[in-house]
């Protein structure tokens, strides 16, 4: 068959507006596609829930690629492992309790399931403000990373969603965004961001499992931002605590929707 250079660009521009359509009505955005917000999207897309994840940059994986110091290497604990398996990544057991995974088959692999699960993932759209309504979040404004990058003033568009995860990452983006237009009403001590704190891997792995929760009317935080929200040490290259915050988000999301459902 002779190719025909337009039907390309046809084929190509309408596929990715029936896509764009689909995400406009979500149960659940998430905002980061780093580990936590990865797993999070498989987690509710497995769950038929209809998901839709942004990330700014052209990859999906966040800080996974780099391991440790740029050595593609991340290792996990025990919880760690059992989501990698799951997700059907291999482990070494470095020694009992530090195993080591592939940085680029984890990164690869959580992308590629979450989305065969069904979660649509939108690379090259950055996150610029949240819609806000009698108080709580109702849904994410986005725009192209190309004209954030540029600095052009291009207005956004909006996507309405029941629920917001911020899995930005150190940088806590959708928390700080929330503090600096609506007050201080977030649920930590001051009501606003906290920032992380040093490095402390055993003490920060427990603490991103109980950070991992909503933090103002319809928004959750997991992951290495849920660390930052409240105050929480970093944790350097171990990302068990990332994997299983963004199971718990999900799960504590599900629980949600089918209260909100029965209602
Ligand atoms: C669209 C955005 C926006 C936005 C940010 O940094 P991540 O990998 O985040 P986590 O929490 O899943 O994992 C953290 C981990 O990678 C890490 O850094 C660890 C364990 N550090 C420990 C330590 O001590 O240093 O991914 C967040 C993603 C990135 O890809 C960003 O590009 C993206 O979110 N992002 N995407 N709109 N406004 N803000």
């Amino acid at each position: 068959m002779k190719l025909d250079d337009v039907k390309i660009s046809e084929a190509i521009i309408k596929s990715y507006m029936r896509k764009l359509l689909s995400v406009l009505k979500t149960d659940v955005a998430i905002v980061g596609g780093g580990p936590a917000g990865l797993t999070a999207a498989y987690c509710l897309a497995r769950a038929k829930k209809k998901v839709v994840l942004f990330e700014r940059k052209l990859s999906l994986g966040g800080g996974i690629w780099g391991g440790g110091m740029q050595f593609n290497e991340i290792v996990v604990q025990e919880g760690g492992r059992k989501i990698l398996r799951e997700f059907g990544i291999r482990t070494t057991g470095a020694r009992k309790g530090y195993y080591c995974a592939d940085a680029v088959e984890v990164a690869s692999t959580l992308c590629s399931k979450a989305i065969q699960a069904g979660a649509r993932v939108m690379n090259l759209l950055s996150v610029e403000d949240v819609m806000v309504e009698k108080e709580r979040v109702t849904g994410l404004v986005i725009n192209w990373s190309a004209v954030e990058m540029a600095g052009l003033h291009v207005d956004p568009i909006s996507v309405r969603s029941k629920f917001v995860i911020d899995a930005t990452g150190h940088a806590t983006e959708i928390a700080h965004l929330i503090e600096e237009k609506t007050g201080p009403g977030l649920a930590t001590e001051s009501g606003g961001v906290i920032g992380e704190g040093s490095m402390w891997a055993d003490q920060a792995e427990v603490l991103t499992m109980e950070n991992t929760r909503e933090i103002f009317p319809n928004v959750y935080v997991a992951g290495m931002a849920a660390n930052a929200v409240f105050g929480g040490p970093r944790m350097g290259p171990i990302f068990g605590g990332m994997l299983m915050s963004g199971k718990k988000v999900a799960d504590l999301i599900l629980r949600r929707l089918e209260s909100e459902n029965l209602r």
